[in-house]
């Protein structure tokens, strides 16, 4: 452990979190325990700007009053009851989410994974129902490089080796094509046994990788001259953090299913969501799919409120301008050690240029030493991406903040 020039405060934190906690993590060696808007403070009482934003949960700004208002006062009326029974809120949630993005239905799960398994599920059961698919034979595609999650089913589809590595055997019935390669594509959709092509419209974990424009209208177009369910993973792109509300919305292309997570919280408890049409939703009966916790009527006070505050605090704008702003401001910068500055909203990543493979790990130390906080990625990229109500003295000052480090750097 690097606890050599930590404080002991902090030294004591990550001891019990070594000796008592897996090791699936490599955190920074940063202790938190407070959060407001972008801010959030170290068991030293040292100020932050977050510039991770719980990987895009926390879009609505840490602890916001709105959320956690609905969070407490529906904590006290009623928690769980469980899909054995109805309760009072489910019925309100789901026309509320479904009204808002425009589907006729929605599944109501907890985290992430989950509605990714959800969508997988239901274009199986499509493929089988309506599609003609024989049993067992449905295929779905996914892009190299895509990141759903940790289950079996996730990494099954994965191209990362610390994902998949010794986790065999895997998931069946899935296949590859390369990201934003139209031609590879339209030949997999070819194949009559295609459910759905999953992906996500901007790839996060694989370093925010932004495709082609044209490429969502073209997936689109190909999905449905093939009879093939267009999914998009927007659980971490989606509500309003590249700038529009869903970032299937720059292109104006509506998938068949939309799986969200994250930011449906606002960072506050899992909650996940998967919108689709009847004839996608109805091949499912009683029995065939829930989780415990899905639908909980605290997890929808919450996601109402989260998504009311991405509407009434002008967010998907926001995330616009600031994206913009941060960019800019980066690339006036001129710094050898960027290789590249690229995003769409507030979800923005830079890549490192530097001979030293550590660089990307050690300037995010030092962003930390001077009051910012951000995780580097595969070894050489960074993501900025800061909750969305950050405004714009706050941006210039996190630029400053950058522009240091990138000086301290050696
Ligand atoms: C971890 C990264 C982000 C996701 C997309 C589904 C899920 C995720 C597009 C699953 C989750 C996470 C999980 C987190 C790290 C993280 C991540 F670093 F891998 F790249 F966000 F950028 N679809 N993303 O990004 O959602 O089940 O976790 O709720 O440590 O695994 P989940």
């Amino acid at each position: 452990m690097e606890t050599a020039l930590l404080s002991p405060v902090t030294a004591a934190y990550l001891q019990l979190e070594d000796q008592y906690g897996a090791h699936n993590y490599h955190p920074l060696p940063v202790v938190l325990e407070k959060g407001e808007g972008v801010f959030l403070w170290d068991v030293e009482g040292k100020r932050y700007y977050d510039f991770l934003s719980g990987y895009s949960a926390v879009n609505q700004g840490h602890c916001h009053p709105r959320i956690i208002e609905s969070l407490v006062n529906q904590a006290k009326k009623l928690t769980l009851t469980s899909r054995a029974f109805h309760n009072n809120l489910l019925g309100q949630y789901e026309q509320f989410i479904a009204t808002y993005f425009g589907y006729d239905k929605v599944l109501p799960m907890n985290t992430g994974v989950e509605g990714g398994e959800t969508a997988i599920k239901l274009a199986r059961r499509w493929a089988y129902t309506k599609k003609g698919v024989e049993e067992n034979k449905a295929k779905i595609i996914f892009a190299e490089g895509n990141f759903w999650g940790r289950t079996l089913a996730a990494i099954s589809s994965s191209t990362d080796p610390s994902s998949y590595h010794q986790f065999g055997p895997f998931m069946p019935g899935f296949e590859l094509v390369p990201y934003n390669d139209l031609i590879t594509l339209e030949k997999a959709l070819q194949d009559p046994n295609v459910a759905a092509f999953m992906v996500e419209p901007i790839q996060g974990e694989a370093g925010v990788v932004i495709p082609d424009e044209g490429y969502l209208t073209k997936v689109r177009a190909l999905c449905t001259q093939y009879n093939v369910l267009f999914i998009a993973d927007e659980i971490q792109t989606g509500l309003a953090r590249t700038g529009k509300m869903l970032a299937c919305d720059h292109e104006g292309v509506r998938p068949d299913i939309l799986i969200l997570g994250k930011a449906l919280s606002g960072g506050v408890l899992p909650v996940s969501a998967v919108l689709a049409d009847d004839f996608i939703m109805m091949n499912i009966k009683p029995g065939e799919h829930g989780s415990t916790y899905g639908g909980n009527p605290l997890a929808c006070a919450v996601a109402m409120s989260a998504l009311t505050v991405i509407k009434e605090e002008k967010l998907v704008e926001n995330a616009e301008a600031m994206g913009q702003l941060l960019r800019n401001e980066l690339s006036k910068l001129n710094s050898p050690y960027i290789k590249t500055i690229r995003g769409k909203g507030l979800l923005n990543a830079i890549v490192i240029n530097h001979p030293n493979p550590e660089a990307a790990w050690d300037l995010c130390l030092i962003l930390k030493d001077k009051g910012l906080l951000a995780k580097p990625t595969h070894g050489d990229k960074i993501r900025f991406a800061p909750p969305l109500v950050i405004n714009q003295e706050q941006i210039l000052e996190c630029v400053a903040i950058i522009a240091a480090s990138l000086k301290d750097l050696s």
